[in-house]
């Protein structure tokens, strides 16, 4: 049972809790949370910002908001039933038809009840003397927890560059993150789009059929891939839904937990050139990017053997895009194709043989400031109804160094990441007890089919709460040495991969001052599933167990 207080703060009435694990954020980890520490008989809250559940699919609402993983994979796996019975209309689902999945989850295993919405976590502070972290809510409510489960999200703080001048603009400006609930209506406006990562490409070709007049931003072109999205095709469905147990344990094995591509076994550079064409010709007809990603071993690599996909893919623009300078302009030349975030699209090179799009380089001629009339570059003054800001997230420890967390008398997260996140299987930070990540800095989670990932931490912190409970453990912590070690080895995947030359949001180069380091695990789901496991059963290596004062489970 929850402990609930009632008190009076100014004009608010807000909550005092006292539970067993505080879990913020109610996203698609945030619900599973509560689902796993309810089943292990502890008591359990999300706190969650929006006014709805959702969290990425909640607030992405922009035009064409679409997950670039299929369906049938892009799901929870932990109901067979549900895997079952629930109906994916289209191959890749859109943010309405997953918020809509989302919804029916909470719904179905009544995860509602214990999800406490419009609730900002603002600060968190661990006690040493008490082993209970203690939570501020934005609302000025306070929360007891021994434990506490970070589910923030790795692109939940949407970032607006710090263009000088916005606040003068007359028009209207949104974020693809923050995108107004009621929708845009840019019907018959001069319209300017601001970057072109996946957020961009996917509003793009939607946006430019709806506006009079569309301006796209771009300081740097990336490798976009067809989806083939269509309706769900029974013979897509049906054998999908035959084997599905069998699938999602293959994906749980696999590198980036999405079944049906196992892993490679021949280099790029050992296949004839025109096997390699066909075989690039078949995966860009076939749709979606991780046949590409595991077509080579060599692929995400070797850059010469990088470069032969890269290529393909430079002469697929050229000969979509009708204008020669734009398809130029469109041409990715900075970095290997597949070490930033490979994007999916439908119609997007198409998009730029229409009369009422103009793509203008931002690199050459940098944006200078928003004026009351539009977006000012080196060159000229482009005049615009509305903006959007396509422009990206702090992404990975953004939403985390915004909530002032800290053990009582020590330094804040924030302070302690300052030159970057350092995290044990980005799970666990050391001097952070009984705080946990899900798909953190550290894990695969970005570079996976999120929610296996986000299943794998959630069930793996479970067993280690079990562990804890039934020994009378009040303190878990992890050990710096052993997070010294994982991330020397979270570093040494890296740097033996083309990954980190590109200037990613996953090194943090979209953010101006944010130290550039690799953040996430590349060394594939499988892999990192056993390094966890192997870690449970040797009675959780590399975490300091300790504390007496024990929580009881119920049932
Ligand atoms: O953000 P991004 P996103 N002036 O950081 C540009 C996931 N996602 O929201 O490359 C001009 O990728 C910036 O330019 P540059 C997915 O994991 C998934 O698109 O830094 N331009 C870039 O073009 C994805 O990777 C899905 O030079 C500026 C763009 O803004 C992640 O979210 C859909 C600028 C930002 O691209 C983030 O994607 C959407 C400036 N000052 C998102 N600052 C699907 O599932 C930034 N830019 C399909």
């Amino acid at each position: 049972m929850t402990d609930t207080e009632a008190k009076t703060v100014g004009r608010l009435t807000v909550h005092d809790d006292t539970l067993d694990v505080a879990i913020v954020g109610g996203g698609l980890a945030g619900l599973y949370a509560i689902h796993r520490m309810r089943g292990l008989g502890l008591t359990a809250r999300v706190y969650e910002a929006g006014s709805g559940v959702g969290g990425t699919w909640f607030w992405n609402r922009y035009p064409g908001a679409r997950c670039d993983i299929e369906s049938l994979e892009y799901s929870y796996a932990f109901s067979e039933e549900l895997d079952q019975e629930w109906r994916w209309p289209e191959r890749y689902a859109t943010q309405p038809q997953i918020l809509s999945y989302i919804n029916h989850v909470a719904e179905r295993f009544d995860l509602l009840r214990d999800v406490q919405l419009n609730t900002r976590i603002a600060a968190a502070e661990f006690d040493r003397a008490t082993d209970r972290w203690t939570l501020r809510t934005d609302k000025g409510a306070v929360v007891s927890a021994r434990f506490c489960i970070m589910a923030t999200g790795n692109l939940s703080t949407p970032r607006v560059p710090d263009f000088k001048g916005l606040e003068t603009f007359k028009g209207n400006w949104c974020h693809s993150g923050m995108w107004p609930a009621e929708g845009v209506d840019f019907s018959g406006q001069r319209v300017g789009i601001i970057g072109t990562g996946s957020s961009g490409i996917q509003m793009i070709p939607l946006i430019a059929r709806q506006a009079k007049h569309l301006h796209v931003f771009q300081r740097t072109p990336n490798f976009s891939l067809p989806a083939q999205n269509g309706p769900m095709e029974p013979d897509r469905e049906d054998p999908h839904k035959a084997r599905y147990p069998a699938r999602r344990q293959e994906a749980r094995m696999s590198g980036f937990g999405v079944s049906g591509y196992p892993s490679p076994t021949q280099s790029a550079l050992d296949a004839p050139a025109e096997e390699r064409r066909r075989r690039y010709e078949e995966l860009w007809q076939r749709g979606g990017s991780i046949g590409f990603l595991t077509c080579y071993n060599d692929f995400l690599v070797d850059a010469k053997a990088n470069e032969t996909a890269a290529e393909f893919v430079r002469e697929k623009i050229r000969s979509i895009v009708r204008d020669p300078t734009v398809a130029e302009m469109l041409v990715p030349i900075d970095h290997p194709i597949g070490t930033k975030r490979l994007c999916l699209d439908t119609g997007y090179y198409e998009t730029y043989n229409r009369d009422n799009v103009l793509l203008v380089d931002v690199r050459s001629a940098p944006i200078q400031e928003i004026t009351e009339r539009g977006v000012r570059t080196a060159g000229r003054e482009y005049e615009l109804d509305a903006i959007a800001f396509a422009t990206g997230f702090d992404a990975m420890t953004g939403a985390l160094r915004e909530i002032d967390l800290r053990v009582k008398g020590e330094a804040a997260l924030a302070d302690v990441w300052e030159a970057g996140p350092r995290t044990y299987l980005g799970l666990s930070v050391a001097g952070f007890p009984n705080m946990f990540l899900v798909t953190g800095p550290g894990s695969p989670g970005v570079k996976s089919q999120m929610i296996l990932s986000i299943e794998q931490h959630v069930d793996w912190i479970t067993d280690l709460i079990a562990y804890a409970c039934d020994r009378s453990i009040s303190r878990i912590e992890a050990e710096h040495e052993a997070q010294d070690r994982w991330v020397a080895h979270v570093n040494e995947v890296a740097d033996s991969t083309l990954y980190p030359v590109a200037n990613s949001w996953y090194v943090g180069a979209n953010i101006p001052g944010k130290p550039r380091v690799f953040m996430p695990y590349v060394g594939g789901v499988g892999v990192y599933r056993r390094k966890c496991d192997e870690v449970a059963a040797n009675g959780y290596q590399g975490f300091i167990l300790s504390g007496s004062r024990s929580l009881k489970r119920a049932g």
